[in-house]
């Protein structure tokens, strides 16, 4: 349709998408059988790919599909199946028109399992330098912090030796939060935050997607972040949606999966016509794709279906993205 054309070529940004939720089912039991992984022999949703595809269609909960996420991820051992699974997405964003993307990955998912914090980003790195290269894609890593491992993990992971020699070298942008929202919230953090913003790093930090909206405020007083990944829950808070859109807050909302993880009913539920009533600066994203069931222009389509948004509605979301990305004012120029 000429709908789905205009959103394709208008040149996206993509500021949430966890490289670990690019792992589709057939790519995980291929790995699975190439690095001898044993996925769990207990629950029937691992006999197949078609299986556990059926299975992520009825996820319950964000900590339902968390412990899919979890185990979906022990099949990444060496920097190729890191560079395939990032070299993977970035095809999709390509394809999707994608033009710069800042991607998430979790560094204790994986030197928890005694994988080296080098061989995950000497992988993603490649990808990004292939992206870059052959797909004219910018891109940044994200390192993120997962906030239902106890704190002093978190900091030991920050002060790693290989961890702090990507902070200070600037392979990494900046620093995000994940995992399940609702027992652990942001305060728990403020620590690590501070000196990852004494380290020179950007802030994010996904909040207020099953948690409730003083989670986002915590997030802005407490951590000092600059973007909040998710914010849905602002929608319910009049007095902070007019402070969140006075400071100019990027959010970086992601609609289908809000729906599959059941923090709304219906794509209609995300309160995308409420964030532009009120100014609110956000950008669309895929979250985890292999997981959620669309990409990035899947989730522009499906905004577009549920609130039959204006041309200019969309130019303003586009450069929203835009001006709310982590790379030089050089690059921004390029894109608006
Ligand atoms: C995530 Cl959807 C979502 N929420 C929180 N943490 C995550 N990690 C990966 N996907
Ligand atoms: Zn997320």
């Amino acid at each position: 349709s000429p709908i789905h054309d205009f959103l394709k070529l208008l040149p996206k940004c993509e500021h949430h998408i966890h490289l670990e939720g690019a792992l589709t089912p057939p790519v995980l039991f291929q790995l699975a059988q190439r690095n001898n992984i044993t996925l769990p022999q207990d629950d029937d949703a691992f006999q197949s790919s078609e299986f556990l595809l059926q299975r992520y269609q009825r996820f319950t909960s964000l900590d339902d599909f968390l412990h899919y996420y979890y185990i979906g991820m022990s099949v990444l051992i060496h920097a190729s199946d890191f560079e395939a699974l990032a070299w993977d997405y970035f095809e999709h964003a390509s394809a999707d028109g994608v033009h710069h993307a800042e991607v998430f990955f979790d560094p204790q998912a994986h030197t928890s399992r005694g994988v080296d914090y080098r061989t995950v980003l000497e992988g993603f790195q490649a990808a990004c330098k292939r992206a870059t290269q052959e797909l004219g894609i910018t891109t940044e890593l994200i390192t993120c912090y997962l906030r239902h491992l106890p704190v002093p993990d978190c900091l030991e992971t920050f002060h790693h030796e290989a961890v702090q020699e990507s902070y200070k070298s600037g392979e990494i942008r900046g620093i995000g939060l994940d995992s399940s929202e609702l027992d652990f919230p942001p305060h728990l953090f403020e620590e690590l935050y501070t000196k990852a913003k004494g380290t020179g790093l950007r802030l994010t930090s996904h909040a207020g997607e099953e948690g409730p909206s003083h989670y986002i405020s915590s997030a802005l007083d407490d951590l000092q972040v600059e973007r909040i990944d998710h914010g849905i829950k602002l929608a319910g808070d009049e007095a902070l949606m007019k402070r969140v859109a006075t400071q100019a807050t990027m959010l970086t909302v992601c609609p289908m999966s809000n729906v599959v993880l059941r923090c709304v009913k219906e794509i209609k539920d995300v309160p995308i016509r409420a964030f532009l009533d009120a100014g609110v600066k956000f950008s669309i994203n895929s979250d985890d794709p292999a997981y959620f069931g669309g990409y990035i222009l899947d989730n522009y389509c499906a905004v577009h279906e549920a609130f039959d948004l204006s041309i200019d509605e969309w130019t303003t979301i586009a450069r929203a993205g835009i001006e709310g990305s982590w790379c030089g004012q050089t690059r921004k120029d390029e894109m608006h």
